[in-house]
């Protein structure tokens, strides 16, 4: 399975809202394992199909500290959030070398489709509920830096124009 381009922020596709996976088929399972491998190779905790350009209902994550338990959500929905909320530090591997903080429900509950086209639910908390909630925004076409302030967000915006234009 080939690993897949990461689009860059403030690339606009990255604003692409995307569409429910009508099936889980060999296609769907493709792309989840080259997102997967995309994903490890790039040293992530998670990944959404619209950062890769694929502007389908699909998240890869794997939080894990031997980096072997992949979790594969198709079509996620949050059931529930806590009214508790946390400031965590995020970073994005569309956005690389940015870290800031971001307000976010401390637990909450996912239904999914796994691999098995089953629906299943979730409860996260810790980094798997901030990272599943950063992955779901990347499918409504919503980048974490979007949550900072303008001026923030316009500096990180220079600074990413730079790089690209570096390498
Ligand atoms: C989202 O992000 C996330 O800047 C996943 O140079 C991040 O995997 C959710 C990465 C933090 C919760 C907490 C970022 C790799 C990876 C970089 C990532 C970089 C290399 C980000
Ligand atoms: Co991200």
């Amino acid at each position: 399975m080939p690993s897949l381009n990461i689009l860059r922020y403030p690339d606009p596709r990255l604003h692409t809202l995307a569409k429910p996976v009508a099936v889980v088929d060999a296609r769907v399972k493709e792309l989840v394992s080259s997102m997967l491998q995309t994903m490890y190779e790039a040293e992530g905790i998670g990944l959404a199909a619209t950062q890769v350009n694929v502007h389908e209902r699909v998240v890869v994550i794997d939080v894990s500290e031997g980096r072997d338990k992949p979790l594969v959500l198709i079509n996620p929905e949050i059931g529930w959030a806590s009214s508790e909320t946390k400031i965590n530090e995020e970073g994005c591997l569309s956005v690389p070398g940015i870290y800031d903080g971001v307000e976010r429900a401390v637990a909450i509950k996912v239904t999914a489709l796994g691999l098995d086209g089953q629906r299943h639910t979730h409860e996260a908390d810790g980094l798997l509920a901030v990272c599943i909630q950063h992955e779901m925004d990347h499918l409504q076409g919503k980048v974490f830096v979007e949550y900072l302030s303008p001026l923030k967000r316009s500096r990180i915006k220079t600074k990413m124009i730079k790089q690209s234009k570096s390498d």
